[in-house]
């Protein structure tokens, strides 16, 4: 079989991008890209929306609908272009600054909500465009540019917090696991209610040059060490455990959508 490349959603003459090299975004991208031509999906179906960052450039390169929106509330946007018209395909593309960071809220109401609208995190542990400052994923101890001796907060487990807030499909991978990535991002486009795939990536720009991490291809060698499925990481000792990461399919549940709870609430109005 012909090996699907993506390469028809993307415009054409705007190549090269924008990411510095080794950046993990144009990996998760293709990976996307990929999922949708896999199953089959024309370019006027779907809709990507995105924030702002490095991720939230995304769009740019893109020939399906898209909706570049304001730091934060790209599933504010998805949110209300899915409860009009609920026939089309929302994906929302956001780094962990967008995401959970200034767009927390939003992030854990979509969860509840369970929005028909698929998730997909960038996680890099910090604001990649505006020069490696501390999200709410930068891990406890590191380095950013706003935690020069070390961050004094914990992480927020991006994962858990959709599950826990209602999502009906939470998975978490990286760019280093590109296979596994890709099968794991088609299940939650095809899977309704609200879904959220956490992609781990690496931004060797600032998070990586900061906490001496390496050259990028140390970043997948470390990425390919630290992220585990669960099994590998029952198995691991207490000091290994920490600074790990679980990934796979992590959470799911077939609550119905928001669209759908809407819709019989409406029926049920409307005959009273
Ligand atoms: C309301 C608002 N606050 C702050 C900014 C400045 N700003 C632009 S990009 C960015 C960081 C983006 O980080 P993240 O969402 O993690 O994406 P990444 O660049 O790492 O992909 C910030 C703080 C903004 N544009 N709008
Ligand atoms: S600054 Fe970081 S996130 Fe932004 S393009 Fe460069 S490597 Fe990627």
């Amino acid at each position: 079989m012909l090996q699907k490349t993506g390469e028809k959603y993307l415009k054409e003459g705007v190549l090269p991008h924008m990411w510095c090299s080794g950046c993990g975004i144009g990996v998760m991208l293709g990976a996307l890209l990929r999922s949708f031509e896999e199953l089959g999906y024309a370019k006027n179906e779907v809709v990507v929306v995105t924030g702002i960052g490095c991720t939230g450039k995304a769009d740019d390169y893109l020939v399906t609908n898209a909706l570049h929106t304001t730091h934060g509330r790209a599933l504010a946007f998805a949110t209300g272009i899915k409860a009009v018209r609920p026939e089309l395909k929302i994906v929302a593309l956001m780094g962990d600054g967008d995401s959970v960071t200034i767009g927390g809220n939003h992030f854990i109401h979509a969860a509840r909500r369970n929005i028909d609208v698929t998730a997909i995190v960038n996680n890099n542990f910090n604001y990649g465009m505006t020069g490696g400052q501390a999200s709410g994923t930068t891990p406890g101890g590191k380095l950013s540019s706003t935690t020069l001796y070390g961050n004094p907060e914990d992480d927020f487990d991006i994962s858990a917090l959709a599950c826990t807030a209602g999502a009906n499909y939470v998975a978490r991978t990286t760019i280093a696991h590109g296979w596994e990535m890709q099968q794991l991002i088609k299940e939650a486009l095809t899977k309704k209610g609200f879904s959220l795939v956490e992609v781990l990536s690496p931004c060797p720009t600032n998070y990586g040059k900061r906490n001496k991490m390496g050259e990028p291809l140390d970043m997948l060698r470390w990425l390919r060490k630290n992220c585990v499925p669960s099994d590998a990481y029952a198995k691991l000792g207490e000091a290994e455990k920490e600074g790990s990461f679980i990934i796979g399919k992590l959470c799911e549940r077939d609550k119905p959508d928001f669209n759908t709870r809407y819709a019989e609430i409406q029926e049920k109005a409307m005959s009273v």
